[in-house]
């Protein structure tokens, strides 16, 4: 009852809305927050003396805090607003990969990278001339990590690894993986996009050095993302922008830079969707991240034992909830995904069909493309039971029709 949309019947039918890796629904109190700034605090930001531009710039300032408490991160000064997680990631590629990659070095990433965390270090990789490696994904939907141990070697600047995987579920060993590329003197990012939302994250027992994530997957607006920088790093860092607000001192030859974070916020940031982010976090922090991610392997065990009753459809990924989160990929022998999507819709059932922007993991994995369902603190059990009963009767259509 706290989210409004959950409310609506889609095509006659009450909404069931299992694609929550895409982008999760918002409660009524994120909803109110951005409309409450606009109507009681909208004025720009640490620019103003007057008394809006400080309550704004209060409100945005407590918001950073919200979200550094919430990834353990020291200081609020750690962290980066951006616009999504993509924009995290090619921020970390533009500014600190640009510094800090030469000829011959090498990017460790893994076969199971979204394009957001391929797309910039193949850039990177072909302006400097470095070379990228990847971990392999074993049978089971794993990383060989044997593999990561020989590929991670003194050449290698950067590990740059997906937390929990959009395609297949899997979450992957990244405190171990981040181990072996400090022993390395190499640097570690986690791209936390389908983690930071479902399970409790802490960046100083991680030992990160970049955390990327993405405020709508998480109960929050679309257009805000964090970049998480341990603070040494990020002081050697150029921006990334140039403009108003990130500069201390400009004449017409140069400018010096403004203190963190600002350095890295160049221009009116997005104030708005900052403070329904925070509000995003209060709510999570209120039911508790442990129990978000009880809730979700509850859901996660019964999908995998339902699904396994449907002998026509492989799960991807593995078949332990400790190591697969709230995400089941599927293909039905056959069947193209799309059929599948569109007639779970025809039941107001919302899944994803697609390659979710993952074209080489679905290469390796031998299919055009998957169905994948991705739950939330929201869903229950009754909800995957309409799934697997209305993917069955789908499976029966399309046989049918074939006959
Ligand atoms: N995955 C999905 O349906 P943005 O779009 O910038 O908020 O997030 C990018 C991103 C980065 N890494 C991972 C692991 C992701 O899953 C995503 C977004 C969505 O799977 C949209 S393709």
């Amino acid at each position: 009852n706290d989210f409004p949309i959950l409310n609506k019947t889609i095509n006659g039918h009450p909404l069931v809305y299992l694609d929550n890796a895409a982008t999760s629904q918002k409660p009524k109190t994120v909803i109110d927050s951005i409309s409450n700034y606009y109507s009681q605090y909208n004025s720009n930001v640490h620019r103003g003396v007057h008394t809006l531009s400080q309550q704004a710039t209060d409100l945005f300032e407590k918001s950073r805090e919200t979200v550094s408490d919430f990834i353990g991160s020291k200081s609020s000064s750690n962290i980066i607003w951006t616009r999504n997680a993509t924009e995290s990631l090619n921020l970390v590629a533009r500014t600190w990969g640009e510094e800090n990659v030469s000829a011959g070095d090498n990017i460790v990433l893994t076969e199971m990278e979204h394009h957001s965390n391929l797309l910039p270090w193949q850039k990177l990789a072909h302006d400097k001339k470095a070379e990228l490696k990847f971990i392999p994904t074993l049978k089971d939907g794993t990383l060989d990590l044997d593999k990561a141990k020989s590929l991670i070697t003194s050449s290698t600047k950067l590990v740059s690894i997906v937390h929990t995987s959009n395609s297949l579920g899997t979450i992957n060993p990244v405190k171990f993986i981040g181990e072996l590329a400090h022993q390395h003197n190499a640097k570690m990012l986690i791209d936390g996009a389908q983690s930071v939302p479902h399970e409790p994250i802490d960046v100083i027992d991680l030992d990160c050095d970049f955390l990327a994530f993405s405020g709508h997957k998480m109960l929050g607006p679309t257009g805000i993302g964090v970049l998480y920088v341990k603070k040494e790093i990020l002081e050697t860092m150029e921006p990334f922008f140039r403009g108003g607000e990130m500069v201390l001192q400009v004449s017409l030859d140069k400018a010096s830079w403004n203190e963190l974070p600002m350095k890295f916020e160049a221009g009116t940031p997005n104030i708005a969707d900052v403070i329904g982010f925070s509000a995003a976090i209060e709510y999570l922090n209120a039911i508790g991240m442990d129990n978000v991610q009880k809730h979700e392997k509850a859901l996660t065990n019964y999908a995998l034992k339902k699904f396994k009753q449907l002998d026509a459809v492989t799960v991807f990924g593995p078949d332990d909830s400790e190591k697969h989160a709230g995400i089941i990929s599927f293909y039905c022998e056959n069947l193209h995904p799309h059929d599948i999507g569109t007639f779970l819709d025809s039941y107001g059932i919302a899944i994803r069909t697609g390659h979710h922007c993952t074209m080489p993991l679905m290469k390796i994995l031998g299919v055009p493309a998957t169905a994948r369902a991705s739950f939330y603190l929201y869903n229950t059990t009754e909800e995957i039971d309409i799934l697997v009963d209305t993917l069955s009767e789908a499976l029966e259509y399309f046989t049918n029709a074939k006959r």
